[in-house]
């Protein structure tokens, strides 16, 4: 009786928040995977188990210094990245698509994808600090100046899809995905990063591994002095350099 109250009060609020986003959910190897629900799942009982990890609601992180960077979560709620429980079997090389809220059209910016080698399984596995993620895909703003977004500014929304490397090593892995929105990058603190993570685990006999030269952490990848953080996509009509290390292809 109780959840369901509350249940009820949060759906209420969602249209007044509904100027940000986030991933619904993920299609891997033919499987339809929902997304962490930040209006229906904490209110659930039990838990429901997802591959994705929680998010405490649709909003962005700022402060890119706090773990929040990572796979979004509360600094102080006590699950900032914490582990999901289940993972999705994927093949390296297959193509994995992801379904985004309707994004709003104010919010340009890029969209981002790293992965991470969990050293066993992902489901007890929280990277911290380690320079761990390696970038797998990246769009940011076309020659002819169109922003990665813009696709998915209209109903209904196409799925954004990203690669597995061909002959990944086989293993567990975190996805981390995100948009960075630039409407008020102009300054530091201004860009807002809208990350999400989920887990797979890659089979086959791929062996794989990014250089140590590709990995980077989160928080750390992004700072006020990285390109593509602070930008003023208002006034700027140049190229947009995205943040973050080298492609991992
Ligand atoms: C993943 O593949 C393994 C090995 O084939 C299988 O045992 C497991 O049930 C699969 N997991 C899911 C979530 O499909
Ligand atoms: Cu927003």
């Amino acid at each position: 009786m109780k959840s369901t109250v509350i249940l009820a009060v949060a759906s209420a609020f969602a249209p007044l928040v509904s100027a940000h986003g986030y991933v619904t959910q993920a299609v891997v190897n033919g499987v339809t995977w929902p997304g962490w629900n930040p209006n229906v799942d904490p209110y659930l009982s039990p838990t429901p188990q997802r591959i994705f990890r929680k998010i405490p609601g649709n909003g962005p992180v700022i402060d890119l210094s706090l773990i929040d960077v990572q796979c979004n979560g509360y600094t102080d709620g006590g699950f900032a990245t914490a582990p999901a429980a289940l993972s999705a079997n994927v093949t390296a090389g297959s193509t994995v698509s992801l379904t985004w809220t309707q994004w709003p059209d104010s919010h340009k910016g890029p969209l981002i994808t790293y992965m991470a080698k969990c050293p066993g399984s992902c489901t007890n596995y929280s990277p911290g600090t380690a320079k761990v993620w390696f970038k797998v895909a990246q769009a940011g703003k076309s020659s002819s100046g169109v922003w990665a977004t813009t696709p998915y500014e209209t109903l209904p929304v196409p799925a954004y899809t990203f690669t597995i490397p061909s002959g990944l090593a086989a293993g567990n892995y975190i996805v981390r995905h995100e948009i960075i929105a630039l409407h008020a990058a102009y300054v530091y603190p201004g860009a807002q990063v809208y990350p999400s993570c989920f887990q797979v685990t890659v089979g086959g006999s791929g062996t794989r591994a990014p250089a140590s030269s590709y990995l980077v952490s989160f928080p750390g990848a992004y700072t006020a002095s990285t390109p593509g953080i602070v930008y003023d996509m208002y006034t700027n009509t140049g190229t947009y350099p995205i943040p973050g290390p080298a492609l991992f292809t």
